[in-house]
């Protein structure tokens, strides 16, 4: 049964009655431009044919009840119910959108039912998912009328709430794609450009058959990059002569030409402190989180997190150039490209994920890459279409799947 369906008569066996709206919202997957979203330099993501659906109805009681078909404890909390507090993280991702929307709706409650073929902490972006879902229904059962631009900042709005620091990509494809496209979103300025799949081309997607956790020591090496970056941002400009910059970050250097020939100036390690000292600007932009603050005297490889930063967003113009030229090895050299710098400089992959992107490409895919956070999760390969099946065979085999085929889809909508 697809999602919708499934959140239907799931919302029908629960609370007795007809929902009102279905909600669908499209997980992800990035193509490329993998740890760029948070420096704003660009990514390259689509949406791809599984979802996550949100049935809802109205309730007679200023309470929110939910269920969920992948979670066995309901949900059941009054309406200023703060995020944090709740002990089950889909309660909290509830709470959270329910809370980000809060001024804008009237105290009445809702009934919602929750169904998902996404696999969860994969890297394919099912909390997003989730979080758009959820906002789209309560914005169709409330008449709120929200735009998609509305909704994207109010769904990393609410990711923060149930507290998650997330770098934006993920909100904005959920809820721009479209079928057979791939989204390349730039953030400095904001911009979207739709880019048309060639036809003859596949994409698989297979676990490393080891989760991405959104917690716990993925968190902090995920902080760990955020930070880092911000440094290397601070330490270039000073390098460069520009003033120092408000908000440190990489995408407001990138496009001066010298500032990737001066990376190898940077120290191999310092920490946010020393670096605040010698670039003369305050610490906290550096280690301010939205989740808390950071350690400020960690020190942390800027050179090598930077320099691929920088050659991955450089990356990501090629990749745009070889989907529109329809050159598929140009495409799966510059995968492999981005998986080595990410092993190699950023240091997010695994053994898993490495042997599972050699896996794929010796099973024929043009390139492979792990795509998300990494430290687990997901890879994904390119290949020429009908080429699937070796692929998808040669991922189980090394690392135990799930594997299957992912086609770029529409972003969020009611059914
Ligand atoms: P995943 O691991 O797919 O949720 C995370 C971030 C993205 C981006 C990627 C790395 C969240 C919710 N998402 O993606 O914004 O920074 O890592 O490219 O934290």
């Amino acid at each position: 049964m697809d999602p919708a369906a499934a959140a239907a008569d799931l919302f029908r066996r629960t609370f007795g009655a007809e929902p009102r709206h279905i909600a669908i919202a499209p997980g992800r997957v990035n193509l490329i431009g993998e740890h760029t979203d948070y420096s704003l330099l660009p990514v390259l993501p689509f949406a791809i044919d599984r979802a996550t659906a949100v049935a809802i109805g109205p309730s007679d009681g200023p309470s929110v009840r939910a269920v969920s078909d992948a979670f066995p404890s309901p949900a059941h909390f009054p309406l200023d119910a703060v995020p944090a507090t709740l002990a089950e993280p889909w309660h909290r991702y509830l709470a959270a959108a329910r809370s980000a929307l809060a001024d804008r709706l009237p105290a009445e409650g809702a009934c919602l039912a929750i169904a998902s073929d996404l696999p969860a902490a994969s890297g394919l972006s099912s909390s997003s998912a989730l979080t758009v879902a959820l906002l789209l229904a309560f914005d169709a059962l409330w008449s709120l009328r929200l735009s998609r631009d509305d909704l994207v900042g109010l769904a990393a709005h609410a990711e923060r709430l149930a507290g998650a620091e997330t770098g934006g990509m993920d909100q904005r494809v959920i809820a721009f794609a479209r079928p057979a496209h791939l989204l390349r979103i730039d953030f400095l300025p904001p911009a979207m450009t739709h880019l048309a799949v060639p036809g003859a081309w596949a994409f698989v997607v297979a676990s490393s058959g080891q989760p991405a956790p959104k917690g716990g020591t993925a968190r902090a090496a995920y902080n760990e990059r955020v930070v880092a970056t911000r440094i290397a941002a601070a330490l270039l400009a000073d390098l460069l002569g520009v003033d120092p910059l408000e908000a440190p970050v990489l995408g407001a250097i990138a496009a001066i030409d010298a500032a990737p020939l001066l990376v190898d100036e940077l120290p191999a390690r310092i920490s946010a402190r020393n670096a605040a000292a010698a670039a003369g600007i305050p610490l906290e932009p550096l280690v301010t989180l939205s989740a808390g603050a950071f350690d400020p005297d960690l020190p942390l490889p800027v050179r090598a997190f930077a320099r691929h930063v920088l050659s991955e967003a450089e990356r990501v113009d090629l990749a745009c150039a070889a989907v529109t030229a329809g050159d598929l090895a140009a495409l799966g050299e510059l995968m492999a490209a981005s998986h080595a710098s990410l092993r190699d400089d950023y240091r997010c992959s695994t053994p898993a994920l490495d042997a599972l992107a050699k896996a794929m490409t010796n099973a024929g895919a043009a390139g492979a890459r792990l795509t998300g956070a990494g430290f687990g999760g997901f890879a994904i390969a390119v290949c020429e279409r009908g080429r699937e099946r070796p692929v998808i065979d040669a991922a189980v085999a090394a690392a135990g799947g799930p594997a299957f085929t992912v086609t770029p889809s529409a972003g969020a909508r009611l059914a």
